[in-house]
């Protein structure tokens, strides 16, 4: 039997790192699109050991022909379009790069698919942030949209274009309603990661205090490692379809970073202070997924709890500042054990 083949935009990100993993050790070749940076970004495959085991095509998603390129070099029966600018708060300030990219860009996945190999199935990676300003207290694949920030906007574009490719063309497209997902990979701009890394500092005597926003604010919070599984389960089911992939609870910030002093030892009151500088032009104040759809017909169930996801990030943050002297990637939750 032949090796099949998946081509992941954004796999030297955080979930394109754990989806590596996962189709790797399910037997895949794995290829990646690789735009052009001038740093290493290749850490997160080198800290889950697998950065030798893909194969990297330079690429852009703003650049179809580098994407027509990459599926034709890569053979392709599996697509997941995971490549963004994905931090929300950037996206107030760079809104035209984010739309193209995040809207644009998974229109040219979509048309490198159909151009090339229309057979192949198609993963977008869609996202909670569609619901912005909340149309039902619990959401699932029925509630209306209403994106609050440009970043919001760009990925709702390229929601419906998935949808519309699907029902124009015929293509197994299928989007994943992703809600917030965390992991020691997760970039240090995102606010459980801004959290572990402090309380690390603090920890060790590196830092004082943390500044934070808005920490009222409530999120649906899982683990990465167990999201990708979601990503991949979706493609093998015999029609495309849209899923949201939530646990179903919903934690303030100010309860999550709670969770992450308390780790260490340390009293979050003396040292969390709200700094204005990180309250954005318009909030989402509340996301809470209801995973009923993903559980009934994927078999997925979220494996762990905000409290297990917010120490292992911790953990990995002390031993990365130099709790011990080396990291040692095999430590990390979900590597590859040589
Ligand atoms: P991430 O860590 O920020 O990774 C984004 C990836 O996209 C990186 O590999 C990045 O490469 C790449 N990228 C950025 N601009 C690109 C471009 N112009 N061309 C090609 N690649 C580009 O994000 P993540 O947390 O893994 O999320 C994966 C996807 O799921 C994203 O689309 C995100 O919007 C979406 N999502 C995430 C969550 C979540 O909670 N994590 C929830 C719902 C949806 P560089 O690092 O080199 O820029
Ligand atoms: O960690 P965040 O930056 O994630 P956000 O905005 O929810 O977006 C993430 O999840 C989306 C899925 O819902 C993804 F589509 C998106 O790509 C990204 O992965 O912020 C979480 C909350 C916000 O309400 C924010 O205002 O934390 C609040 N917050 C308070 N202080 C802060 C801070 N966020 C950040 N990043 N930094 C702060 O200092």
């Amino acid at each position: 039997m032949s090796t099949k083949s998946a081509l992941i935009t954004g796999i030297t990100g955080q979930d394109g790192a754990y989806l590596s993993q996962l189709l790797l050790q399910k037997g895949y070749a794995v290829h990646g699109l690789l735009p052009r940076r001038s740093t290493d970004t290749l850490w997160r495959l080198r800290e889950l050991g697998v950065d030798r085991d893909v194969r990297l095509h330079d690429g852009d998603l703003t650049d179809l022909s580098s994407l027509i390129r990459a599926m034709e070099a890569s053979k392709a029966i599996e697509v997941y379009n995971l490549g963004a600018q994905s931090f929300v708060g950037s996206s107030w300030q760079q809104p035209i790069l984010t739309a193209q990219v995040d809207g644009v860009g998974a229109l040219n996945v979509l048309e490198a698919v159909r151009i090339v190999n229309p057979e192949a199935r198609f993963y977008q990676a869609s996202t909670s942030e569609m619901f912005g300003l909340i149309q039902a207290e619990m959401q699932d694949e029925r509630t209306l949209f209403h994106p609050r920030s440009p970043y919001g906007v760009a990925k709702l574009m390229a929601h419906w274009a998935t949808v519309n490719y699907r029902e124009s063309f015929g293509l197994h497209a299928s989007s994943g309603i992703l809600f917030n997902h965390e992991s020691p990979l997760r970039g240090i701009e995102f606010v459980t990661r801004k959290v572990s890394d402090a309380v690390a500092r603090i920890k060790l005597g590196k830092a004082k205090e943390l500044r934070l926003g808005n920490i009222d604010a409530k999120r649906d919070w899982g683990f990465a490692g167990d999201y990708v599984e979601a990503m991949w389960l979706m493609l093998q089911q015999p029609q495309a379809d849209d899923y949201v992939v939530a646990t179903g609870i919903t934690t303030t910030v100010r309860d999550m970073c709670r969770i992450a002093f308390g780790h260490a030892g340390l009293s979050m009151d003396e040292h969390l202070v709200i700094d204005p500088a990180f309250f954005r032009p318009a909030e989402v104040d509340v996301l809470l997924g209801n995973p009923g759809k993903a559980k009934a017909k994927l078999g997925w169930t979220p494996k762990t709890s905000l409290e297990q996801l917010i120490t292992m990030m911790v953990d990995a943050d002390l031993r990365r500042l130099g709790a011990v002297k080396r990291l040692e990637p095999e430590r990390l939750p979900g590597s590859r054990i040589e």
